[in-house]
């Protein structure tokens, strides 16, 4: 007999010996196979039902080499927000900078230069209006994830390119040392790194927005 899993208030819980007392033998069981999947069903109908008039935008992720490593979707939550949800592969494990960049080109052949600037409604350098949460990479080189935004509107990003950076994002937190080899606060080499890609590194998977809804 396989030893059971206790749980506090629950007594003793097996893997294998169930409890032929509460299956109920015959149709109500079959029944109750069939309304499952419908409930299910009936969810996802009314969600999309819902969603239909949300504006709705996605991009395909690319690497250097040109190959396919995830996604990005971008859902307008009402006002100025928006829902934005990506699940990412191949990728090396750990942060990674997440930016929107103006220009809706993914040129892997000149290392994905061709997405310029990042994105600012007002010009700003850091905080920008595209930086976004940092992408985790698990040790299995994937990573997923979803978070709320009132930087941009889905209108706003669609046909710019959405950027993974090689790097962690410092968001302008510069590192104070007074070491020859370390950065000095305010000095011109941290305040340089930090405007252009919140030391972030050159970009390692990029997509371009295209608006499906
Ligand atoms: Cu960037």
């Amino acid at each position: 007999m396989q030893a059971g899993l206790a749980y506090p208030g629950y007594g003793t819980m097996s893997r294998t010996a169930g409890n032929p007392g509460i299956r109920p033998a015959g149709r109500p069981w079959r029944l109750a196979l069939l309304a499952l999947p419908a409930a299910f069903a009936s969810v996802w109908i009314w969600l999309a039902v819902a969603g239909a008039g949300t504006t709705l935008a996605r991009a395909q992720l690319i690497d250097l080499q040109g190959h396919v490593v995830g996604q990005v979707t971008f859902s307008q939550a009402g006002g100025h927000a928006s829902r934005v949800r990506y699940s990412v592969r191949g990728l090396v494990e750990g942060f990674h900078g997440f930016h929107i960049h103006v220009n809706g080109v993914c040129d892997a052949a000149h290392r994905f230069d061709s997405v310029g600037d990042h994105y600012d409604h007002a010009h700003r350098e850091q905080p920008f209006d595209g930086e976004m949460p940092p992408v985790l990479v698990g040790s299995n080189g994937t990573g997923s994830g979803s978070f709320l935004t009132d930087r941009f509107a889905v209108a706003d990003v669609v046909g710019r390119a959405v950027v993974v950076h090689a790097f962690a994002d410092n968001f302008a937190n510069v590192p104070i040392g007074n070491a020859k080899d370390q950065y000095w606060p305010n000095g011109p080499k941290a305040v340089a790194r930090t405007s252009a890609t919140g030391n972030a590194g050159p970009p390692v998977a990029c997509g371009v927005i295209r608006r499906i809804r």
